[in-house]
């Protein structure tokens, strides 16, 4: 029985492992999804049943479920080397003369040209053929084991394919470098999330695969996407199987073909040259042909081709002698600045945004590259008027990199940021310690559309059906001045909008009536006070039952609360002060909304408290659980949850994207818990 059981288990993960093969590198599915899906659920089926036949290289152990707590450093057995750049085709000839003057015999020589991917190194070793250990560059010399992060790479083999090389036995150790990329497609999602969420933007494709690996979950890596081609291969040469024929590879051609016969993903745009001028002619084809590529070049790698010469060769203290990067011109060009506008953004921000003579980049037509902010701004010293260079990097917004000073025109002045709100009028506001200067006027348009589409979030009151494209037109056509409008929405009227059938519009009239029936711990978060998450707002509507006990209290009795800060409670005293926040809340009253805590609302379970005295912090984007969600399960069984982490913070709850939060737990040495974690300790 058991011997059946495990030949059935052995041709799945055959059968899987063709299937992946085939579908991730060569790119030519060999069966449907669902077959794939099938037979998958049968082995894990299996697996369940009998654990004992789980192998690290199964299909089903490339996403872990344990988060990692942080990576270790391991020391890789041949150092990985960076490549020497050269800019252009003069030092590219400069490198030749060199290589040739070391050479002990000077002559002519193949090259082989590959391209350079925009991602992240990484060496990946198998043992007996089996995949056990993927580590970063790091410096070169030491990197991170993150093993279980590559595991998800899909076009990484987990063993290697010994079927196709025909081989009984596998060299004892191979070592496999090359570089795990994000294609463009994923990257560009990844920053519109990014953007959505409000976090900072991955600046090129090669931040966001460097960032991605180094992840401490493996399935937040998984969901990433990454891609992975390989490019150099070692195998170890005490082992008496490099001597065998198959593995004979005294070229990096025949290490590209033996790569990629072992199972990996070889870039398939790779040539050998015979001297310069074709090296020439391949690296200026590219220059162009690589904007229609699904991933990003920045140039091309010209390695020598015969491994004997690589040896005489060997390495400076930071490079191999006998590879060069030749390296395409950053995306930069020069024009002038006609304007600098200024753009509001949801939280009330002002950005400020250089408007340039259009000039061609990276192949598109720029005219508006981003300031960031008014530090930003007198760092450049950039003026209107200015020529100035520009620069896209990958798919990213351009930014301004230099002005060029000696071209500036006599009578110009530095740019002062404004000081009030190009939108509304109102004065804006500066605080301490930010470069950023806000609009603070609730009634400000360019604001308005970012505050209705916080209130309706999952987080607040929970509209559904209120998308982004449905609050746009509803601000554009003044048909809502303030959330508090949503109230009087009709039917009628929201028929009106583009692509909006009666059915649906009648769906979106019923939901923003249920949101009535929100509590008043959504409705504090909702209206969107500055530093109020949605736990700072439950730990507000704990002590002040009303909005009347809150509108009255004094600073220090916001302060007076454990775990609310004297930043937050001066924002929420201050934001009390504004008349048209005052008006907001008396019409949210009148519309019906909860503006005091009800019976059914405070729920304490005293039963279960399991995590009594203990406190916690919730951050990311959790695998099943909404935070709200998470952060009511903690509280039902005793716990605390904050806002912010501290030194009394003892647990952090950590999810996808998770940004500052996680740094500062890991400075103070928190300990960090999965979801899966947290429900075990619920458990
Ligand atoms: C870095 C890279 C190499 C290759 C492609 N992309 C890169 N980023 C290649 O050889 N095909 S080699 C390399 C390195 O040695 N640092």
């Amino acid at each position: 029985m058991e011997v059946e059981v495990k030949q059935r288990v052995e041709e799945l993960r055959k059968l899987l492992q063709q299937a992946s093969y085939a579908y991730y590198v060569l790119d030519s599915p060999m069966m449907e999804d669902a077959v794939y899906d099938q037979l998958y659920r049968e082995l894990q089926d299996l697996e369940t049943q009998y654990p004992q036949l789980i192998t690290p290289d199964s299909p089903t152990q490339r996403v872990g479920e344990k988060p990692a707590t942080q990576f270790t450093s391991v020391r890789h057995n041949i150092p990985l080397y960076s490549l020497e750049n050269a800019f252009n085709l003069e030092e590219l000839k400069v490198w030749e003369q060199r290589w040739q003057r070391q050479a002990p015999n000077p002559g002519k020589a193949e090259y082989v040209c590959e391209l350079k991917i925009d991602g992240s190194a990484i060496a990946l070793t198998y043992e007996n053929g089996i995949l056990v250990r993927g580590v970063t560059r790091g410096d070169g010399v030491t990197g991170e084991d993150i093993t279980q992060n590559i595991k998800t790479i899909r076009s990484i083999p987990l063993r290697l394919n010994v079927e196709t090389l025909n081989l009984m036995s596998l060299p004892e150790r191979v070592e496999v470098r090359g570089e795990a990329f994000l294609p463009l497609e994923v990257f560009n999602q990844i920053n519109v999330e990014r953007q959505k969420a409000g976090e900072s933007l991955f600046a090129n494709p090669r931040n966001a695969a460097a960032g991605t690996l180094r992840q401490l979950d493996p399935r937040v890596v998984d969901k990433r996407k990454l891609d992975f081609f390989a490019y150099t291969l070692h195998i170890s040469a005490m082992d008496d199987i490099s001597r065998d024929v198959k593995f004979k590879v005294s070229t990096q051609w025949e290490a590209l073909e033996l790569l990629q016969k072992m199972g990996f993903k070889v870039n398939p745009n790779k040539k050998v040259c015979s001297d310069l001028p074709e090296v020439s002619q391949y690296y200026e084809y590219w220059d162009t042909e690589r904007l229609n590529l699904a991933y990003m070049t920045d140039g091309v790698v010209v390695k020598l081709n015969s491994f004997a010469l690589q040896a005489q060769l060997g390495f400076t203290q930071k490079f191999p002698r006998w590879a060069v990067a030749l390296k395409y011109p950053a995306e930069e060009a020069p024009t002038r600045v006609e304007n600098i506008a200024i753009n509001v953004g949801r939280t009330g921000a002002l950005t400020p945004l250089a408007e340039m003579r259009p000039v061609q980049l990276a192949g598109t037509t720029v005219s508006r590259a981003t300031l960031h902010n008014s530090d930003r701004i007198a760092e450049l010293d950039i003026r209107i008027g200015d020529t100035v260079i520009v620069r896209k990097a990958g798919e990213i917004i351009p930014e301004v990199v230099r002005v060029l000073v000696e071209l500036r025109p006599d009578n110009t002045t530095p740019f002062i940021m404004p000081t009030h709100c190009p939108v509304c009028g109102q004065k804006v506001v500066k605080e301490r310690d930010e470069a950023v200067i806000r609009c603070v006027n609730p009634a400000c348009a360019a604001i308005l559309k970012g505050s209705i589409e916080h209130w309706v979030s999952r987080d607040a009151v929970d509209i559904r059906g209120m998308g982004e494209k449905l609050v746009q037109q509803l601000v554009d056509k003044e048909m809502v001045g303030s959330v508090a409008d949503l109230y009087n929405l009709t039917v009628e009227q929201l028929c009106k909008m583009e692509r909006m059938g009666e059915k649906s519009a009648k769906k979106i009239v019923d939901a923003i009536a249920l949101s009535k029936n929100q509590p008043w711990s959504r409705v504090l978060y909702g209206v969107g006070i500055r530093h109020v998450g949605s736990v700072t707002a439950q730990m507000l509507t704990d002590k002040f039952k009303s909005v009347e006990e809150l509108a009255e209290a004094k600073v220090t009795d916001i302060e007076g609360i454990y775990g609310i800060g004297a930043e937050i409670a001066d924002s929420v005293y201050q934001w009390f002060r504004v008349s048209e926040n005052q008006t907001l809340i008396s019409r949210l009253r009148d519309a019906g909304l909860q503006l005091a805590l009800t019976e059914e609302t405070e729920t304490v379970s005293s039963e279960n408290q399991k995590l009594a005295g203990k406190t916690f912090v919730v951050t990311g984007t959790l695998p099943t659980l909404k935070r709200d969600e998470a952060k009511n399960l903690i509280k039902k069984a005793g716990g605390k949850v904050t806002d912010s982490v501290s030194k009394k913070t003892d647990y952090l709850v950590v999810g996808e994207d998770a940004g500052s939060k996680l740094v500062k737990a890991q400075k103070l040495g928190i300990t960090q818990l999965s979801e899966a974690q947290l429900l075990e300790m619920l458990q």
